[in-house]
């Protein structure tokens, strides 16, 4: 497969320490990949679905302990402990390798040890990056076919490189007492142990593509973030790239695959996806900044998407998928909450057991179908408005990023920060109301800066720094920075703005202010636009509710910059000045 001796190396050492039964090396073929489905039904790993109305689709139950990225048991592992900086959890690389060896070793015993090479971005791309997997799951094998770019071919890139990131995972027992999900940046390495489920487990995402990826783009001057990429293509052709970071479950993937309102397609506007998750991003010749999707695949959230709210989403189900945690029905198709409003008879839940539709109650999610983190699978490819641009390695000039999450209150609809610096203060300062995509409280308000809270490999401080320096490379070429809120409620909690496919409303006009062709309001915070500039064409709203969502109120505003500054004291000397200062303006503007 291959003669890298860094490579062969590595994989003599984890061989002594698990000690599997066999070896398989994993090459992206389909006959390899039909061995190991069968495999996996075979080991109860997973259930082949109906293979009429959902051909190459299967289902899988995680551990009802293991439904969720675990925060508190994710380190960075630097030498220095400041490095890590105030986010994350940190342990001395020394101490944490030996504690995970220790807990690894001999756990591959009567299992097979499955190599996976991958390749993070199109093969070959000057902006991709090459891992190796190794695991005992079968699941996270089909998984990583899916998610990355998985063929003997990378072997041929990688040479003998040893600029490729080793990622080990072990289920071992599945223990959420012995559960780390670690990281070495100074090592370009990641071990997990006892998970099997997606962000823990299959390494080339958040471990990789963020936590690495975040730390190494640091150090050779690019960007790796938690950003959808969609181009919004006008009645003229063009097509405009925005990239946008909300917090895990805040509607990546929904805005990525967005179906603009009928008045607008009818127009001509459509929306082409390049990626729903991860951004690598870097200068290019032009100076402009370009980014790639390093997935392969979508690892989205099952509730609510239907054919109404995510159509796309639905349709690249449909083939070649693997539900993770969602209801199985009596047809032997899957369901979850949103879906429809069938509640499907005869199904088995999430946890295996038989699901009673009468003792459902929508407020109470322990009687759901579906767990809330209920996960599809689904390649690429399958995606209706896949853009073209997808699989070119030379990545997309992106003219707008976006900032946004879920606050009840607070952040109008929409506002574009007055510059960069600006921009990257409003990024620093985001939060949101947490979700079910990590274990953990739901519904509390938290500070998430560029939405990289759980996946920024290295000090938070040094990142925000590392924005300002981007900034300063891009000068007059560099995006403009916008934030949005999809999420403002009423006084009886109902969401006031429609969502969806309606957020086009919202896209066109940032692509208008990109192109200097939409005006705004200067307010404390930023521009926000004329209430007339948001086109409500055939949309139930009148002008007074959409200039409730524009409105910045200065009492609640106050209040938001004071949990600015204590959430900025963490950062101690190490927050850059140009920050602080912005947020003296604020407090300026405020009055
Ligand atoms: P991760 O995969 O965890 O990173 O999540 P994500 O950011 O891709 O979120 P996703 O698009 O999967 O949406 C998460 C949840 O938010 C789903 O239940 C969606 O139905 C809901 N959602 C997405 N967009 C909107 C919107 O515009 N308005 C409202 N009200 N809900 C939305
Ligand atoms: C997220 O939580 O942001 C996800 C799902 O995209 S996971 O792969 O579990 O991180
Ligand atoms: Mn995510």
């Amino acid at each position: 497969m291959t003669k890298n001796p860094t490579v062969l190396k590595w994989l003599e050492e984890m061989k002594a320490l698990l000690t599997p039964d066999n070896v398989v090396w994993v090459d992206g073929t389909d006959e390899q990949r039909e061995e190991l489905r069968r495999l996996a039904c075979e080991l109860g790993e997973l259930e082949k679905l109906d293979q009429d109305k959902l051909p190459g689709c299967y289902l899988h139950r995680t551990n009802p302990n293991d439904v969720a990225r675990v925060e508190d048991r994710t380190f960075i592992c630097t030498s220095k402990q400041e490095d890590a900086g105030p986010t994350n959890n940190w342990c001395d690389p020394q101490e944490m390798y030996k504690k995970l060896y220790d807990i690894a070793r001999g756990s591959y015993k009567g299992r097979t040890m499955y190599i996976i090479p991958y390749s993070m971005g199109p093969i070959g791309s000057p902006l991709a990056k090459i891992g190796v997997e190794i695991t005992d799951s079968v699941y996270v094998v089909l998984n990583m076919l899916i998610m990355t770019r998985v063929s003997n071919q990378v072997w041929d890139v990688l040479g003998d490189s040893d600029d490729w990131v080793r990622g080990l995972h072990s289920r071992c027992e599945v223990n959420p007492e012995k559960r780390y999900i670690c990281h070495f940046p100074e090592d370009n390495t990641i071990i997990s142990v006892n998970s099997g489920y997606g962000g823990n487990v299959l390494l080339g995402k958040k471990c990789f593509a963020l936590r690495i990826a975040s730390y190494q783009g640091w150090k050779e001057g690019w960007m790796a973030e938690h950003m959808l990429i969609l181009g919004l293509e006008n009645p003229k052709g063009e097509v405009h790239y925005i990239a946008a970071a909300f917090p895990s479950a805040c509607g990546k993937t929904n805005l990525a695959m967005l179906i603009p309102p009928e008045y607008l397609r009818k127009k001509g506007y459509k929306v082409w996806t390049v990626g729903d998750d991860i951004a690598w991003m870097r200068i290019g010749e032009d100076g402009r900044l370009y980014a790639i999707n390093p997935e392969n695949g979508f690892f989205g959230v099952a509730p609510g998407t239907n054919a109404h709210s995510n159509f796309n989403a639905l349709e690249s189900t449909k083939k070649n998928t693997i539900f993770t945690n969602v209801a199985h029905c009596a047809d032997n198709t899957v369901w979850w909450e949103g879906l429809n409003k069938d509640l499907p008879e005869g199904a088995i839940d999430w946890r295996g057991n038989p699901w009673d539709p009468a003792k459902f109650n929508k407020a109470d999610k322990s009687t759901c179908a579906a767990h809330p983190n209920s996960r599809f699978t689904a390649p690429a490819e399958n995606c209706p408005c896949i853009s073209d641009e997808f699989n070119k390695g030379a990545g997309v000039p992106i003219s707008a990023i976006v900032f946004g999450g879920r606050r009840a209150k607070c952040a109008p609809l929409v506002y574009q920060s007055r510059d960069w610096e600006n921009g990257v203060f409003i990024g620093s300062a985001m939060a949101s109301e947490t979700t079910a995509a990590a274990a953990g409280a739901v519904g509390v308000v938290r500070r998430d800066p560029m939405a990289m809270l759980p996946f920024c490999g290295y000090h938070m401080g040094d990142y925000f720094r590392h924005w300002l320096e981007m900034g300063k490379k891009l000068g007059d070429k560099a995006p403009k920075i916008f934030n949005v809120n999809w999420f403002r409620t009423d006084d009886e909690g109902n969401f006031v703005w429609p969502g969806f496919g309606d957020n086009m409303r919202v896209l066109n006009w940032i692509v208008a202010r990109c192109e200097g062709e939409a005006d705004a309001t200067e307010t404390a915070i930023g521009y926000v636009p004329k209430p007339e500039d948001i086109d409500l064409t055939d949309l139930d709203m009148d002008m007074d509710t959409l200039k409730d969502i524009l409105t910045v109120d200065k009492d609640v505003w106050a209040k938001e910059a004071a949990e600015i500054e204590e959430h900025y004291k963490k950062f101690g000397d190490r927050l850059p000045a140009e920050l602080r200062a912005q947020l003296d303006t604020l407090k300026k503007n405020l009055g």
